[in-house]
């Protein structure tokens, strides 16, 4: 059944809500931890092989240079942070990775282009490249930046399965780490990708000083979205050197833990993306998050820019936990 067909007759359940008041996520972060990780494993388990991660590998298409000035990102123009810039990558050395994340065992392949928003010129490129990429046989995601109406509608003829846009936090902690772009304009993207008839991922980062309540705020805004995203990527942050939030206080590992298990909750039907940072995770912080409901990976050496486990440190995790892959649509 395709993603959207399975997640249109799994919304008609009382357990897909979409009216999350603050206070109620709070309850649900403020949980025993073994009282949390039950009701979201369990929840797992209503909806899911608890044993199966669906597998993604990134690849930066355009690097760096980014006008946007997000406190996080090592793409910036804003910050020195050593990071070479490099234009829209040709077609053929975009199917070459493509083609080497299907051998190494990926199901889908994101491309990520560090720009405020596409020029018409850039999507018809980047059509070229997720036609191609889907005649591999790869289910296919982009993330861009903002979109326009037209340039949705060219993404899904093109065959795009997916679009990644992160609210990344709270609306209220928001103009903290970004002021080139709004919250609003966030909501407006996501809103042309869903009426476009393109899957939505859409998660944010966790670990950047932000308080327990941006984080209830922000699933709460996810969940409370008119459908929930296909896919809801929760990064911890990645800190490099020369961003304003290098030096930020790192997040206790169980708060990133209760956090996936509050995205099961609250979005039982979504895939939550164990995404940035896992680098920095153990194998037993990792193996908490699954058990938390994590039920998807960024899985390659390199996420846009930064690093990511080694492929044979992920196998080698999947085997001692007995998970296996799977979960895409059009395998
Ligand atoms: N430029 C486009 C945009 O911002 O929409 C697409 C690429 S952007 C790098 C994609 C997402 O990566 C961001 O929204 C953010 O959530 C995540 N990200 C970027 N830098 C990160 C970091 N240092 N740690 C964790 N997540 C990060
Ligand atoms: C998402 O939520 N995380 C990925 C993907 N979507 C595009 C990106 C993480 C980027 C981490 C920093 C970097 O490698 O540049
Ligand atoms: Fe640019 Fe995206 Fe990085 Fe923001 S997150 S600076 S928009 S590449």
């Amino acid at each position: 059944m395709p993603a959207n067909a399975l997640t249109e007759s799994l919304e008609i359940s009382p357990l897909i809500r979409h009216n999350w008041q603050v206070s109620e996520v709070n309850d649900l972060f403020n949980l025993p931890f073994n009282d949390l990780i039950f009701k979201a494993q369990t929840l797992h388990r209503q909806y899911f092989d608890p044993n199966e991660v669906q597998i993604s590998s990134l690849l930066s298409i355009k690097t760096g240079s980014c006008s946007e000035d997000c406190g996080y990102c090592p793409q910036s123009a804003r910050y020195d942070t050593g990071l070479p810039s490099e234009a829209l990558m040709p077609l053929d050395q975009v199917l070459a990775a493509a083609n080497n994340a299907k051998t190494q065992g990926a199901s889908r392949f994101c491309m990520g282009a560090a720009w405020r928003q596409p020029k018409d010129r850039d999507i018809e490129k980047v059509a070229d490249m997720i036609a191609g990429v889907k005649a591999l046989g790869l289910e296919t995601c982009v993330t861009l930046g903002m979109l326009t109406d037209s340039q949705t509608q060219r993404l899904k003829q093109s065959g795009l399965d997916y679009y990644n846009h992160n609210l990344d936090t709270s609306e209220q902690y928001y103009s903290e780490i970004i002021t080139t772009r709004t919250y609003q304009d966030r909501l407006d993207t996501l809103a042309r990708v869903r009426d476009a008839g393109i899957n939505v991922c859409c998660g944010g980062i966790v670990g950047m000083g932000e308080s327990h309540d941006d984080r209830a705020k922000l699933l709460a805004q996810l969940a409370n979205l008119p459908k929930h995203p296909e896919s809801v990527p929760i990064n911890m942050l990645v800190q490099v050197e020369g961003t304003p939030l290098m030096g930020t206080e790192p997040l206790d590992a169980f708060t990133f833990v209760r956090t996936i298990a509050v995205a099961r909750v609250m979005m039982p039907a979504s895939r939550v993306r164990l995404s940035a940072g896992r680098k920095a995770m153990s194998d037993e912080m990792q193996a908490l998050c699954f058990l938390a409901g994590a039920n998807s990976i960024f899985y390659g050496e390199k996420l846009l820019t930064t690093e990511n486990p080694m492929t044979n440190e992920d196998w080698s995790l999947f085997n001692k936990l007995g998970l296996h892959p799977g979960g895409s649509s059009n395998l």
